[in-house]
């Protein structure tokens, strides 16, 4: 096992990435398999490509490979079992496009991993396959290495975006054969790190366009979100969680739980469903339950109704004792739980009516969420007006993933610590920090504007191009910061999105990729200006002069 992807990462002077088990619960068995996983449809892609090529119809793959490599992020599927069936599926996809192929006339993809096969291997070998194709390779140059993975992390990210969009049936082949190709091409393991790190850029410039995709699905599917003060506290009554990213999963159980009696509670990722006018209109949808995916074995065991994992981030639901009230959806999957496999949520259902949900009310409380795309691209003007006035300092983006190390009470405190005449945008579970009060408003805009889960961080990055071409500069000359946690691999795609767009002077905590090698921070630091965060008062001083 090696697997270094996500910020909980083990990294000590002795130990270089979770090797004998990860810190998010994953086994060896599991972990190795899903780098057996990226090889096949590494491997997949390349034939695809070639395929493509030939004028063959690659549809198959095109929606099967972001699915499966989705299921290799972080807190996504810890199942060995889903995940071979990932590989065989992977494997017989291929064997068709490499049957297209001979067909056509058209010659086997030089590629390493073109004839890369697990027919008829038990589980030793699988686990033997996946040693070969292992991401620490034996020899290779820890700058090197350290490229390579972010480019396949990156990737990652961007697959799991690619497959939010097709979920709401926006799709682009264009984009789905780019992603393949690069695939395909981090499957060679190329040693040329110009070239690697132009990958990165590409990955990046890539991932904008599929932020772009998913945004436009779910405005199309939904409505564009509209401020919305959501309920944070139970209301009497049966009670379903639905957590992780999908809307389309909370809209069918929307659907599904109408007129039966059941309130419908959105958690994590989810909360800024409740902005979007298709969503909000249904009254059963009462409020947001919890907080961010590191606190879910607490909450979710005090929830008194069955929970519903639509996509990252899962835990183990052993120790909270709730494993048979968890269900997974689509490429989510913890060995145990019920997996459901079509869009029939009756097994949700039954079980909630069965439970006695939550027996009072609580007190009311609310968060604010809702400042999406068109919302801020509205405020543009008032935001640079105030900004001429000197009414408006400097607009902060603290925003991205949360996590469990106690170093990230730093994005809390920096929020408090923000002057009062600056605005705060927000997004992605991250929030959970600090969006629980009010922090007032400046110039008649809330100090805190809640812009959505993560992936739109195009909406504020939208705004941002917005801004810099109404007050003609760019993007680095405007009184904006990003103040950016991380812990998985969409935040890796983001990352390389504001690079590739060549936004500067970011910060990002609360460590650096472990995958990263010095070399590669001082490169990065050079070319972006990039920052580690240290104490909120020194980046706030270093930040506002
Ligand atoms: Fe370790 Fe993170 Fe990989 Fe889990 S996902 S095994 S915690 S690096
Ligand atoms: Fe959070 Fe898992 Fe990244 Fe979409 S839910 S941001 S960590």
């Amino acid at each position: 096992m090696f697997c270094i992807q996500c910020e909980q990462t083990i990294n000590t002077p002795d130990l270089h990435g979770c090797v004998f088990r990860g810190n998010c619960g994953k086994t060896p068995e599991t972990s190795d398999l899903q780098d057996l996983l990226v090889a096949m449809i590494e491997s997949l892609s390349a034939w695809a490509m070639t395929a493509k090529a030939a004028g063959a119809d690659v549809t198959k793959a095109a929606v099967f490979v972001p699915k499966a490599f989705f299921s290799t992020l972080t807190n996504v599927n810890f199942d060995p079992a889903r995940i071979t069936a990932y590989i065989r599926e992977a494997e017989a996809l291929r064997d068709e496009l490499a049957a297209t192929c001979a067909a056509a006339g058209a010659a086997k993809p030089d590629h390493p991993l073109a004839d890369l096969t697990v027919k008829g291997l038990c589980a030793k070998g699988l686990d033997d396959a996946a040693k070969a194709v292992k991401l620490n390779a034996d020899g290779v140059d820890a700058d090197i290495e350290g490229l390579q993975l972010l480019c396949l992390y990156g990737l990652k990210g961007a697959a799991a975006y690619l497959e939010h969009a097709a979920v709401l049936g926006v799709r682009n082949e264009d984009v789905e054969a780019k992603l393949m190709e690069t695939l395909a091409d981090i499957g060679r393991r190329s040693n040329d790190a110009a070239k690697l790190l132009d990958t990165a850029l590409s990955i990046g410039r890539l991932n904008f366009e599929i932020m772009e995709m998913l945004e436009r699905a779910n405005t199309t599917a939904y409505g564009h979100p509209f401020p919305a003060q959501v309920r944070a506290s139970a209301v009497k009554g049966k009670a379903i969680l639905v957590s992780g990213h999908d809307l389309r999963d909370l809209r069918l159980i929307l659907e599904q739980t109408e007129g039966k009696g059941i309130n419908v509670y959105t958690n994590g990722e989810l909360l800024p469903a409740h902005a979007y006018p298709e969503l909000r209109r249904f009254k059963h949808l009462v409020g947001n339950y919890g907080s961010a995916w590191h606190n879910q074995q607490t909450e979710f065991a005090a929830f008194p109704g069955p929970i519903v994992m639509t996509t990252n981030c899962i835990l183990d639901p052993n120790p909270g004792k709730y494993a048979d009230r968890i269900y997974t959806r689509s490429m989510v999957g913890w060995p145990g739980c019920t997996h459901l496999a079509t869009d029939d949520f009756s097994p949700v259902i039954e079980q909630a009516l069965a439970m006695p949900g939550f027996t009072a009310d609580e007190p009311e409380r609310t968060v604010s969420t809702g400042f999406g795309r068109q919302i801020l691209e509205g405020a543009a003007d008032t935001v640079l007006k105030l900004v001429g006035e000197k009414k408006l300092r400097h607009v902060f983006l603290v925003g991205g993933c949360d996590g469990a190390r106690s170093s990230r009470s730093y994005y809390t405190e920096f929020v408090e610590k923000v002057p009062a005449d600056c605005l705060m945008l927000t997004l992605a579970c991250g929030k959970y920090r600090f969006n629980g009060k009010s922090y007032g408003n400046v110039g008649g805009l809330p100090r805190l504007l809640d812009v959505g889960q993560c992936n739109d961080a195009y909406a504020a990055i939208r705004l941002a191009v917005l801004l810099a071409e109404k007050a003609g500069c760019g993007v680095n000359d405007l009184p904006l910061t990003l103040v950016l946690s991380w812990f998985e691999q969409k935040a890796i795609a983001i990352l390389l999105t504001l690079l590739a767009l060549g936004v500067k002077g970011i910060y990002i905590g609360p460590t650096l990729p472990a995958f990263l090698t010095p070399n590669l921070i001082n490169t990065l630091v050079s070319a972006y200006d990039l920052h580690v965060i240290s104490t909120p008062d020194e980046d706030l001083k270093a930040i506002l002069g």
